[in-house]
This record gives structure tokens, sequence and C-alpha cells, in this order.
């Protein structure tokens, strides 16, 4: 315990070195170039900082990328930056942005794993480094909110996008889904400036104000099927079991429900997931901790975290990450309402796709895996989440990885797999199995363990997805 809190001193007192670094350049009128990584907590992470630096009256720009590698560091490099900053991305490629940028002022915020490489102008900063968590302590965003806490106290409103990135990451892993750690603090400086009100409740998006079929409909973490992105089955749903949607005239919202009518809805809902084939972890996660933004205008997205992560998240997905960053530097008009249209279209896809691969039967088991080909009935920017949610949701009936295909342009084919961490612990690696089918083929492929992809050429498909089923096996076999 008592290493743990000075891991967590020495961590903050890192803040310090970033900040000087930036207070430099912006008293020189530099251009800071931020770029983050294009996901939802990437995008609340980057535009944190260009927030702080706006109030500083420093010029900057964000860029929100898929990934790092040689060829992005090399064009930064190109443009002969200032300072450049990394958000919610970078620690795991250290080596190229040290080999890219050695002399350039360069700072890295960031929770994934570091490689450790030191180089005199690049200050980085990971809480794993310290001893902390960085998976479920602190998020991109959080980190973000830490610099601007230090560049200036009177930042203490952009801890509220701290906790959006918290919850994008799916830090909430407390119990009755709290978030944890440092979190903690920055919900705690949230709550001091009036900026956030938590409670335990159901968890359905727009607690508070949003009439109750939307908030079921809305809902997308979890996802659930039959329900999420379809609020005319939500409607009948509530009827069916007997919740009044309106009384005296006035929609009702989750907080108008009695205790019993909470119950009973819980229960029913329960029986309809679980006839759906929905794991009960799912269930027990639809009570939990909700995050509260007061001042955001009520039944808009913002004003509950969870949702507010979603729209993020369908920003980045939809390849719009740049609506997304407006949002957070405060956007309410002209782009907010193209996000929202974003998304109410992200959630309707997702909810077409799994009622379209249900009704043509579209799963197909194999040997160790199941696979999914959507050849172009599914857009291969969100198979990877459809994916995801077969898997999550339990509708595969076998333990089994997903591996689902898309057509992508060109005649390439996308590939998405997503594994369980109960298969990890068994032996599958999907990362590996992606690199080495790929390597068989012309295709290119990896990621992480639970969740990996490639690309390869179409007349490949059917035989990549033998050798993902063959290596799999290995990977299962290898293990006993
Ligand atoms: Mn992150």
């Amino acid at each position: 315990m008592g290493l743990q809190v000075s891991g967590r001193e020495d961590f903050l007192r890192s803040f310090e070195g970033a900040a000087e670094v930036i207070r430099r350049h912006v008293e020189r009128g530099d251009i800071i170039h931020i770029v983050t990584h294009s996901d939802a907590d990437g995008i609340a992470a980057g535009s944190t900082v260009g927030r702080a630096l706006r109030r500083m009256g420093a010029p900057f720009k964000i860029s929100c990328e898929k990934r790092i590698d040689e060829g992005l560091v090399e064009s930064i490099a190109a443009e002969s930056p200032s300072l450049v900053v990394f958000t919610d991305m970078g620690s795991g490629y250290l080596d190229i942005i040290e080999k890219h940028l050695r002399d350039v002022d360069t700072v890295v915020l960031d929770h994934h794993l570091p490689l450790d490489v030191q180089s005199e102008r690049l200050v980085h900063i990971n809480p794993i480094t310290c001893g902390l968590d960085g998976s479920r302590e602190i998020s991109g965003a959080g980190l973000a909110y830490l610099l601007a806490r230090t560049l200036d106290g009177g930042n203490l409103d952009l801890s509220v996008l701290g906790i959006v990135g918290a919850l994008a990451d799916q830090q909430d892993k407390g119990e009755k889904r709290a978030l944890l750690g440092l979190n903690i603090e920055i919900e705690g400086a949230a709550k001091e400036a009036g900026l956030l009100e938590t409670r335990v409740d159901l968890i359905f998006y727009g607690y508070e104000t949003r009439p109750l079929a939307q908030a079921l409909a809305r809902t997308t973490t979890p996802f659930l099927p039959g329900l999420s992105g379809r609020e005319d089955r939500c409607v009948a749903f509530l009827q069916e079991i007997g919740i009044e949607l309106k009384r005296e005239g006035r929609w009702r919202a989750l907080k108008d429900l009695t205790e019993e009518e909470k119950r009973h809805l819980y229960s029913q809902l329960s029986k309809h997931l679980l006839s759906e084939g929905c794991k009960p972890e799912i269930i027990h996660g639809l009570v939990g901790t909700i995050y509260l933004f007061p001042r955001e205008e009520p039944r808009t997205p913002l004003r509950d975290g969870r949702e507010y992560a979603s729209l993020l998240n369908a920003c980045a997905r939809m390849d719009r990450p740049s609506l997304g960053v407006s949002i957070c530097l405060g956007d309410r008009g002209r782009c907010f309402e193209e996000a929202e249209r974003l998304f109410n279209e992200y959630r309707r896809r997702i909810a077409g796709y799994l009622e379209w691969v249900e009704e043509m039967k579209l799963i197909e088991e194999r040997r160790n895996i199941y696979v999914l080909r959507a050849g172009s009935g599914i857009d291969d920017r969100i198979i990877g989440v459809v994916a995801s949610i077969l898997l999550s949701t339990g509708l595969l009936e076998r333990e089994k990885p997903i591996v689902a295909t898309a057509k992508s342009d060109e005649g390439l084919i996308k590939v998405s797999a997503r594994a369980t961490e109960r298969m990890v612990r068994a032996g599958v690696d999907l990362g590996a199995a992606m690199m080495k089918a790929a390597e068989k083929t012309s295709g290119r492929g990896g990621g992480h363990d639970t969740a990996a992809g490639a690309f390869l050429r179409e007349e490949e498909e059917e035989r990549f997805l033998e050798l993902v089923d063959e290596i799999v096996g290995e990977q299962l076999g290898s293990r006993e």
C-alpha cells in the first residue's frame, strides 16, 4: 500500500515536466501539434489538451490517428513542428518517435504498455511506469485532464472529459460499475465543480429526462439484442410488461418509475435477454453507477457519461473523429447535430446487421472458430463491433473465437477476430493467429490476443479462414 501511494505521488509530479515544456512553447507563440488516438477516449484526451491550450491563447492543431507507424511519425516530423503532444497513444512506439522526432520537443501521455526508451527532448508520462494500473485506474483523457490541471488550476471543468474517457475505455470495473483508482480523484474534482452527479440505478442512457423507450433503445453498452437501436420494439416491450409510458400526458423517464416498477422492468428485461442468449454478466451490468452531467442540455447524449462516450465512439467508428473533437471542444451547434445523426445511423445499422446475421443464419461453426462472412452486407468499419457484440452477448452457442470478414475497398477483405479472456487463458492468441495466417497468404494481420484483424485479397478469404481455424486449434492443443 505504501509503495502504491508513493507511486501515485511520483506519477502526479511527473506532469510538472510536461507542463513546463508546454508553457515554454506557448510563450514563444508556437503552433502545438496534438496527435491523438482515433477512439472515444483519444478524442476526449486530445480535445482536453486542446482546450487547455486554447485558454492559454496558444494555437494548436489536433490530428486523430488509428495507429502509429513509421510513415505517420515521418510525416509529422516532415512538418518541422516545434512541439508534438501525443495523447492516448505513443508509449508502445517510443522507439519510432525517438528515431524521427529526436530533435523535436515531444510529450507522450499514454496508458498503454510502454517501451523503455529515454530521449533528451521526450517527456513520457504513463501510469504503468509508476506501478499504477493503466487499464483500470486512468484513461488517456484522465491523463490529459491531469496535465490541464497542472497547467492551470482553473481547468477543473475539464475533469468531465476525463470521466468520459474512462467510461469509453470501460474502466468502470469497480463494484456497481464504479470507476477506480485515480479516476475517483477526477470524479471528485468534477463533483466539487458541480459538473457531475452519480447514482446507482439501471444504466440506460438518459436516466433523468428521456422517455423510457428511447432510453432503452439508445443504450449501446451493453448492446441489448432486439432492443438497442429499435425504439418501436422497446415501446412494444414496455407495453407488454405493463409499464406505463406516459402519465398525466407526460412521457415518463427512468427516474419517474417506482422502485417496484424498476424491479419489474429489470426482471422482465433479464428474461428477454436470457431468451436472446445473453450472458448473465451482461444482465448484472445493467445496474450500476450512472454518471450524469447536470450542466449539459437535458435529453442530449451529452447528459450521460456512457452515452457521451458512445457518441464519440460512433464518430470514430464512422471515420468522422473530428466531429467528436468539435463536441469536446464545446460545439453544441452544427457539428453536434451531425454527430447525433451519425450516432443514430450507427445504432440502427448495428441493430440491422445483427438481425440480418440471425435471419440469414450467416454464422458458421467450424472446428475451433465461428466464422461470419458478411461480404458487402456489413460496413467494414463496423464489422469489428458486430463481432464483439456477437461474442460478448453470448449469441454464439459454444465457446469459440469469432472471425468475421467484410468487403473493403479495392478487392480487399477486412477480417476482425474476437475472443474472450477465458479463451485466451486456454491458449488462444488471435493477434498471433492473424499474423501467421497472413504470412502464409499475401495478407497483413496482427493485433492483441483478444482482438485482432487482417486485410487480404478476396480470392484468399477461404484459405485464410482455414488457416486461422488450424492455428487456433494448435494454440489450444499446445496448452494441454
Ligand atoms: Mn485510452
